[in-house]
């Protein structure tokens, strides 16, 4: 019998359903339903509303009543705090004391209300004009070379503030344009470019409708895309399969009861989402995928004497690159290495294969679980081979698409933040802005850490995000960090990477999305990108939170100016005064997709900007859509050994991102912590645990390097053999800088390689 102290926490309810309402309410008391907070929320995702500052999930045409998610609603409620952090605040803490705030309290006192200088001589923040501000950041960056500067982006701000943003870093003179993505969705800008030359997912909502099967890798979303879930719903309703690979039994992947329902909501049976859900051990989804590729061409086989093939065979000719050494790779691979690279059964696998060549059309799904590993790139190449086998690319129904983090983090790639010179249209910029681009790539994230390390980074500016938190290598960016000259933080709340500071530091504070952004020419609309590659315009309606606030892009405005020698190309007070002319630059750079961009932007369910794979025009260095060899089973950047453990850092359904609402990761039964370490009950006894134990966790990187978190509570829950979980941002120390995705850098905050050890022993 088990031992019942090691009865695993979990949740047995389905995701939505009232669990999500009281989700909300739990972290906001009864104000979440002032009539003001829900008129707000009722104008989220709508056309001529706002689009929500929560995930990329794509806002439909025709919008639920309410067209908010648990999450969605957490995050704008968060936007609208009563609670302020101005002058006042700043004067009564010194900085030193801030550092021993916890992120939660930090965000908790509030919207920053005026720009701040740091006074090193009395370790306070103290409040600057924003002219006085903007000539002292500008006098600064015309001292340092360019090129030992970083811009950082997190993926919240609009493609307009994003497209000048760009700009200015390249008249400046640098490509130094690290952001969001390079922690997150870089490997598929670069692996799945690579592949079928497109760095975004391929379908549109529609396909969602005509699909007969989702293979579903790596991606939360009850928690991360709540949305989504209802788009699953209705293709499971009507027929589609899921089926799903998660280390992870998340609930959102088993059913659904939509909030929006009222029937299901009182008397209806939740829908059941999954078909069938493999818990794939971390890592595992190379194995796994090739697994169901070896069964597909098994089938194929046998059906070559019917006449009724398996595989698209004319696709695969016409369209495709490298399938002969594929075929040949698969036929060696041995089922043995699947099974343990997996940790899935042959005849599991099976199962699974018969629903993919069963299926017309099928859509490969994939979030951090594939793109936070070391062989990432390598691993949305395979699911690539595997939808390629019958033709899954390049018609309705079928394609591939990953699920986006930020609520314009896509966008932000599409209109110039890039670190990479050719993927911009540099000749146009130089033609248009009369200047002469910088050329040389620039810095990614895990390089602008590195030259932070090295000291070749002597600035950085953030606009939005905590970068500190949110990187790997926490102990050893955090020292080095001070060395810079300027640092430079555009944001709406106080976080710990606001704490940390240059020789000279300002903190900006701007407005939300949900507020109105009133310039020279009236009230402004900004866009965003979804995660299907759709543009919508967004309008703020409410008061700003302070009338000191200024627009994320006047202010990258205000800077620019200080900093540039005027150009008569360059107009950075007329595009402040009226954000239609920089959608008129956007689609005179990008006229493809931005055709009629004003007009467009409020189209409802967004403008589609096209994707050439959909007209199977595959933009690759050989022309073709290329199979993939993958260089291990693996995506795990080392090899096994005792008593080393892959940590997977998750998100809490209470957080978004470095973001902390609450202590409730209501999903996961888990509640009122999260020092957690998730770990499956064998693994507990095998190691002579305990329930309820603190232990810390050590990097077991063999680099030499000391990372450490103390004070986690080993907690049972259903996972695979070898693998431990921890929350995100709290475990990012434990993530070695240099154990990122091979060809995108993506740092690998998953399959993190750890070792445990009791409290207060040597390692
Ligand atoms: N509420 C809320 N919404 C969010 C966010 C948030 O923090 N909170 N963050 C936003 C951002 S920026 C992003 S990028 C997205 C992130 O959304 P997701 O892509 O869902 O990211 P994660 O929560 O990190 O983890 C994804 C899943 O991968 C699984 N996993 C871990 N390792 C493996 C593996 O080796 N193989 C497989 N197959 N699965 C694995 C985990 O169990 C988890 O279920 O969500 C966005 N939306
Ligand atoms: N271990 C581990 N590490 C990870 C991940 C993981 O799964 N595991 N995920 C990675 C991923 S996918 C991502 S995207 C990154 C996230 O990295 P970031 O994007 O840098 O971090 P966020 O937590 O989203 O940023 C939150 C801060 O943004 C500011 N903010 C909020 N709204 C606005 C706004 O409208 N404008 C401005 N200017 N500021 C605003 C607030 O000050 C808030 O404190 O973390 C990465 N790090
Ligand atoms: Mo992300």
């Amino acid at each position: 019998m088990k031992d019942p102290r090691l009865e695993e926490v979990g949740y047995d309810g389905p995701s939505g359903g009232w669990g999500s309402l009281r989700g909300i309410a739990s972290v906001f008391g009864k104000e979440w339903a002032t009539p003001a907070a829900l008129e707000t929320l009722a104008r989220q995702n709508k056309p001529g509303g706002f689009m929500c500052v929560s995930c990329a999930w794509t806002k439909p045409e025709h919008p639920h009543p309410l067209e908010f998610c648990e999450n969605g609603a957490k995050a704008t409620l968060w936007e609208l705090t009563s609670r302020r952090c101005d002058p006042d605040f700043f004067a009564q803490h010194t900085v030193q004391d801030l550092r021993g705030w916890s992120d939660f309290d930090l965000e908790q006192s509030g919207r920053l209300t005026h720009p701040m200088r740091y006074d090193p001589t009395i370790d306070r923040y103290v409040p600057v004009g924003w002219d006085e501000a903007f000539t002292a950041i500008g006098r600064e960056l015309k001292q340092l070379d360019p090129k030992s500067t970083t811009f950082y982006a997190s993926g919240r701000a609009s493609l307009e503030t994003a497209y000048l943003y760009a700009l200015f870093a390249r008249l400046y003179g640098h490509n130094n344009l690290p952001d969001s993505s390079n922690m997150c969705h870089e490997t598929t800008s670069v692996g799945l470019k690579k592949v079928i030359g497109s760095p975004v997912g391929t379908c549109i909502l529609k396909d969602f409708e005509d699909c007969d099967a989702l293979f579903f890798f790596g991606q939360n979303t009850g928690s991360n895309s709540p949305r989504f879930l209802h788009t699953l719903k209705d293709a499971v309703e009507r027929g589609c399969k899921i089926v799903t690979f998660n280390p992870v039994r998340e609930r959102g992947l088993i059913e659904f009861v939509d909030p929006q329902n009222p029937i299901q909501m009182t008397i209806g049976k939740p829908t059941k989402l999954s078909s069938l859900y493999f818990q794939v051990r971390p890592g595992g989804d190379i194995a796994a995928i090739m697994g169901l590729i070896k069964h597909v061409l098994a089938a194929d086989e046998r059906a070559k004497g019917t006449g009724e093939r398996v595989l698209d065979d004319a696709f695969i000719a016409q369209h495709t690159h490298g399938f002969d050494d594929f075929l040949k790779q698969a036929h060696e691979t041995e089922w043995a290495d699947i099974e343990h690279e997996s940790g899935l059964s042959r005849d599991n696998l099976a199962e699974a294969a018969k629903i993919y060549c069963d299926a017309k059309n099928v859509i490969g799904i994939y979030g951090m679980g594939i793109t936070q590993h070391v062989h990432g790139a390598e691993t949305i190449g395979m699911l690539v081979n595997l939808l390629m086998l019958r033709g899954n690319l390049g018609r309705p129904g079928a394609g591939i698409s990953p699920v986006r983090g930020h609520s314009n983090v896509q966008g932000q790639r599409t209109v110039g933040i890039s670190e990479k010179p050719e993927l911009v249209p540099l000749d146009h910029l130089e033609q248009r802005f009369a200047f002469k681009a910088p050329r040389d790539k620039g810095r990614n994230t895990v390089e602008a850490c590195e030259g932070i390390l090295d000291g070749t980074v002597q600035a950085f500016i953030g606009l939005g995000g905590n970068f500190l938190r949110a990187i790997p290598e926490r102990g050893r960016m955090e020292a080095a960090w001070p060395n810079m000259q300027l640092t430079v933080q555009i944001a709406t709340k106080l976080n710990r990477s606001h704490l940390i500071n240059g020789d000279a530091a300002y903190l900006l504070p701007c407005l939300g999305r949900s507020e109105i952004d009133e310039q020279a020419a009236g009230p402004q609309t900004v866009t965003m990108e979804d995660s299907l590659s759709c543009v919508h315009g967004s309008r703020g309606h409410r008061a700003p939170a302070s009338d000191m606030l200024r627009s994320e892009l006047s202010i990258v405005a205000g800077i620019a100016k200080a900093t540039l020698v005027a150009n008569d190309a360059v107009k950075w007070d007329d595009w402040t005064a009226d954000y239609a002319r920089v959608r008129d630059l956007i689609e005179d750079t990008y006229p493809d997709q931005f055709k009629d961009f004003n007009a467009r932007m409020f189209t409802p369910g967004g403008f589609y900007r096209g994707n050439k794979v959909r007209d199977r025009i595959w933009q690759t260095k050989t022309g073709k859509a290329d199979f993939t060899l993958p260089q291990s089973l693996t995506s795990v950047g080392v090899a096994d050994k005792h008593g080393r453990f892959r940590l997977i850092t998750m998100r809490s359904n209470d957080q978004f991102n470095t973001t902390v609402y609450g202590l409730s990761d209501r999903l996961r039964g888990i509640e009122g912590t999260r020092d957690v370490l998730l770990m499956c009950p064998d693994d507990i006894l095998r190691h002579e645990l305990k329930s309820g134990q603190k232990v810390s966790l050590l990097s077991d990187a063999d680099d030499g390097v000391e990372r450490r978190l103390d004070g986690l509570v080993v907690t049972p829950f259903d996972l695979p053999s070898g693998c431990l979980g921890a929350y995100y941002p709290e475990a990012n120390p434990l993530i070695p800088l240099w154990y990122h995705d091979r060809m995108s850098k993506t740092p690998a905050a998953k399959g993190v390689p750890v070792r445990i050890s009791p409290m207060g022993a040597a390692a």
